[in-house]
C-alpha cells in the first residue's frame, strides 16, 4: 500500500477503498478555529453531545483577533468556556495560528485530523492523514462520529535532488500550482516520496501541505522518517514519533516528479495562487507592502532566514513590512537567539502570533498598492483592498524585495549568512488550557453577538424560484461569504453576515435575494474553492437559496452546501449554464424524488426559463437521507442511537 492507503485502511470504518465511492474513517483528533468555530461549538451543543469521544480536540483562537468591538471577545469567552465544559484543550490568544501549533504540539504520525479550516492538511507534513472540513462535520466528529468522505486518488509526487540556496519550499508548492492549477488536486491526496524528501524539514513539508489546500486537494501526506523524528526530539516528543513510509513497490494512481534542484525562486500573481510566474520574469516590480508569515510561511526556520536577509539592513522607504510568527513558541525562540532585535531593527513592524493579514485582519494594503506576501491566498479583494495587487512569494523572495523596494529574484542576492535549528526548543505549554475535569462546573457564556443560525428543512415538493446571479468559473469562499476585520467579528450573526453574501461578485445579491424570496445560484466550475468556512452555506441559506447549479464544486463546499440541505446540482451539458440568465425562473418538480432517484444515479431534470434541462446530482446513500432530513444536524439527531 501506498502511505495514504495505509493511513486510511487503519480507519476505515465504512465503505471499499476504492477511488470515487464513499468511505468513512474514524477521527482521532479535531481543531477548530475562532472564526469557524463559534459556529461549529453551537451546532455541537445543538447536537446535544455532552464529552467529545476523540483522542483530542483542541480550540484555538488566532483568526479572530482585532478586537475592535466587543464581539470578537465575547466569541473568545464562549469557545473557551464552551470548550472546557465538553472536554476540549484550548489555545488561548496569542498562542499561535492553529496548524502551527497542533505541528508542533500536538501531530501525532499515523493519526487522523479533522479541522474546521482548510488548511489542516498542514500537519500531513507529520505523517498524519489531516484533512479540512466544514464546522458540521467536525462537530459530527467530536461527537465520535465518521467522517464521510470520496475515497480520494492518490498522486505520487517524486522529488529528486535538493534546492538550491535561496530556492525554498514555496516554490515547491508553486510549480505544482503552475502545473496542476487549483482544480488540479480536487479528489486526490497529494503523497510525497523520493530521495528529495530527506532533504526538506518538517516545517518546510508543512510549507508545501499546507498549500495543497490550494491545489483542491483533499490532503497531502509526507512520510514520517529521520527528518520527522528530529522534529519530534527538538519539541520533546521523542516518544511520540514512530516511523511511516509507503511499502516498496506501492501503486499510485498517478505520478508525477520534481527535481528540486531545478526549481527557481516563484511568484503567484493576482488574483489566484496557480498565476504563477518566474519572480526572474517580474522581477523590478515596484512594491507597497511586504507580509511575513501565515500558517504557509511563519516557522522558526522561515523566520531565521528572513531575520538573516535583513540584518543589518533597512526596509526600503517605500515599503511596509510585517512579519507575524506562526507561534509563541518561534516567537520565544526568535527572541531568545537575538533574531528579532534584527527584524525590529531593520524597521519590520512584528505583530502577533496570528492570522493577521493574510485574513483582511489589519493591514489592509493602499489602494492600487503591490502586495508581497508569504501566505496561501491572494484572491480578490482579500487583503481588504480590492485594487491592491497580491503576489504569493517565499519568506526569502520577501525579505530580499523589502530591503531593495522592488520584487527581486532572491537568487540575485548573495549574503544569507546560515543558522542553527536548535536541537531543543524551550517548550512551554502555558498558553494551552487543559479541559475541566468536571463539566458541570462550567457555565458557558454566550455574548449577544451569537444569533440563532438557519437551519435547513426537508425540501419541499417543488422547488422554483429565479436565477439570482450566474457567475463564472473559480468562485471563492471570499467572493461567496468575504471576510475582513470588519466582518470577522460576525462569524456567529448569521443574519448580519448575510448581508454582504456574494457582495464582492455582486452588491445587490442579497437585497435580490430577499426580495425574491430566494431562489438559485447559477456558476461554473470549482465553485466555492478556498476556505471551510460554512458560513458561505449558511448565508445563502438564510437567504433562500435551494440549490446551486455549476460546471463543478470545491470538496469542501460541496458537503457544506449538502449539510444545509442546499442542492449541488452539476449542468450535465454546458450548454445549458450557456444559456441560462439572471433572472429566469427554475424549477424543479417531485423535490424529494428526485434527490432519491438521484442517489441512484438518475439525473435530476429541471427548467431553467422554461427550457428543459438535466442535471446530475452525484449523491451516496448517506448524503441522499441528510438532503432528505434537511441537513446534517437533523439526519444526525435523527441517527444519534445508531
Ligand atoms: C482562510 O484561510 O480562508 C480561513 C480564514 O482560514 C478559512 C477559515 C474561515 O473562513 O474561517 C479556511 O481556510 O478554511
Ligand atoms: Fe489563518 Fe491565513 Fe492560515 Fe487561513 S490561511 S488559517 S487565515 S493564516
Amino acid at each position: 500500500m501506498n502511505l495514504t492507503q495505509k493511513l486510511i485502511a487503519s480507519h476505515l470504518v465504512h465503505g471499499d477503498m476504492v477511488p470515487g465511492s464513499e468511505i468513512a474513517i474514524s477521527i482521532d483528533q479535531t481543531l477548530t478555529q475562532d472564526s469557524t468555530g463559534t459556529m461549529a461549538y453551537l451546532q455541537f451543543e445543538a447536537l446535544g453531545i455532552g464529552r467529545v469521544r476523540t483522542k483530542r480536540s483542541v480550540a484555538y483562537i488566532d483568526h479572530n483577533m482585532l478586537q475592535s468591538g466587543s464581539e470578537n471577545a465575547d466569541d473568545h469567552r464562549y469557545i473557551q468556556t464552551v470548550a472546557a465544559k465538553h472536554g476540549i484543550w484550548f489555545s488561548r490568544p496569542g498562542n499561535g495560528i492553529c496548524h502551527q501549533v497542533q505541528l508542533e504540539r500536538f501531530s501525532i504520525p499515523g493519526q487522523t485530523l479533522l479541522g474546521s479550516d482548510s488548511h489542516t492538511p498542514t500537519c500531513g507534513a507529520a505523517g498524519m492523514l489531516a484533512i479540512g472540513a466544514g464546522g458540521l462535520d467536525v462537530a459530527v466528529a467530536m461527537g465520535g462520529g465518521a467522517y464521510y468522505l470520496a475515497m480520494p486518488k492518490v498522486c505520487r509526487v517524486w522529488l529528486t535532488g535538493e534546492l538550491r540556496p535561496m530556492v525554498a519550499a514555496k516554490d515547491v508548492i508553486l510549480e505544482l500550482l503552475r502545473r496542476l492549477s487549483v482544480k488540479g488536486g480536487v479528489g486526490k491526496v497529494m503523497e510525497y516520496a523520493g530521495p528529495g524528501v530527506a532533504t526538506l524539514s518538517v516545517p518546510e513539508r508543512a510549507t508545501i501541505a499546507n498549500m495543497g489546500a490550494e491545489l483542491g486537494a483533499t490532503t497531502t501526506v509526507f512520510p514520517s522518517d529521520a527528518r520527522t523524528r528530529e522534529f519530534f526530539s527538538a519539541r520533546g516528543r521523542a516518544g511520540q514519533w514512530k516511523r511511516l513510509e509507503a511499502d516498496p513497490g506501492a501503486e499510485y494512481d498517478e505520478e508525477l516528479a520534481i527535481d528540486l534542484s531545478e526549481l527557481h525562486p516563484m511568484a503567484a500573481c493576482p488574483h489566484s495562487p496557480d498565476n504563477v510566474a518566474h519572480v526572474s520574469e517580474i522581477a523590478g516590480l515596484k512594491i507597497d507592502q511586504v507580509c511575513i508569515g501565515s500558517c504557509t510561511n511563519s516557522s522558526f526556520c522561515d523566520l531565521m532566514r528572513v531575520a538573516g536577509i535583513l540584518a543589518g539592513k533597512h526596509v526600503a522607504p517605500g515599503v511596509s513590512l510585517t512579519v507575524s510568527p506562526g507561534s509563541r513558541q518561534v516567537l520565544k525562540a526568535l527572541a531568545t537567539n537575538g533574531a528579532l532585535a534584527k527584524l525590529v531593527a531593520s524597521g519590520a513592524r512584528i505583530l502577533e502570533c496570528a492570522c493577521g493579514p493574510c485574513i483582511g485582519m489589519g493591514q489592509a494594503p493602499a489602494t492600487g498598492a503591490v502586495s508581497l506576501r508569504t501566505f496561501n491566498r491572494n484572491f480578490y479583494g482579500r487583503s481588504g483592498t480590492p485594487s491592491a495587487g497580491v503576489y504569493l512569494v517565499s519568506p526569502e523572495t520577501a525579505a530580499v524585495s523589502a530591503v531593495t523596494g522592488v520584487l527581486t529574484d532572491p537568487e540575485t542576492y548573495s549574503g544569507e549568512p546560515p543558522y542553527d535549528v536548535p536541537e531543543h526548543f524551550d517548550i512551554d505549554d502555558g498558553m494551552l488550557l487543559a479541559p475541566a475535569k468536571d463539566s458541570e462546573s462550567v457555565e458557558v457564556v454566550r455574548g449577544p453577538n451569537i444569533k440563532p443560525f438557519p437551519k435547513a428543512a426537508p425540501p419541499a415538493e417543488t422547488l422554483s424560484g429565479v436565477c439570482l446571479i450566474k457567475l463564472g468559473d473559480n468562485i471563492t469562499t471570499d467572493h461567496i461569504m468575504p471576510s475582513n476585520a470588519g466582518l470577522l467579528p460576525f462569524r456567529s450573526n448569521i443574519p448580519y453576515l448575510a448581508e454582504h453574501c456574494l457582495a464582492p461578485c455582486d452588491a445587490g445579491f442579497a437585497q435580490r435575494a430577499k426580495d425574491k424570496d430566494g431562489g438559485f445560484i447559477v456558476a461554473g466550475g470549482n465553485y466555492g474553492q478556498g476556505s471551510s468556512r460554512e458560513h458561505a452555506a449558511l448565508a445563502p441559506l438564510y437567504l433562500g437559496v435551494k440549490a446551486v447549479l455549476a460546471k463543478g464544486f470545491a470538496r469542501i463546499h460541496r458537503a457544506n452546501l449538502i449539510n444545509n440541505g442546499i442542492l449541488p446540482l452539476v449542468f450535465a451539458d454546458a450548454a445549458d449554464y450557456d444559456a441560462a440568465a439572471e433572472g429566469e425562473e427554475i424549477v424543479i418538480d417531485s423535490a424529494p424524488g428526485q434527490i432519491a432517484a438521484a442517489a441512484e444515479g438518475k439525473a435530476v431534470t429541471a427548467t431553467i426559463g422554461g427550457r428543459p434541462a438535466k442535471l446530475r446530482l452525484d449523491i451516496t446513500p448517506r448524503q441522499r437521507d441528510i438532503l432528505l432530513a434537511g441537513g446534517l444536524l437533523n439526519y444526525t439527531r435523527e441517527n444519534m442511537e445508531a
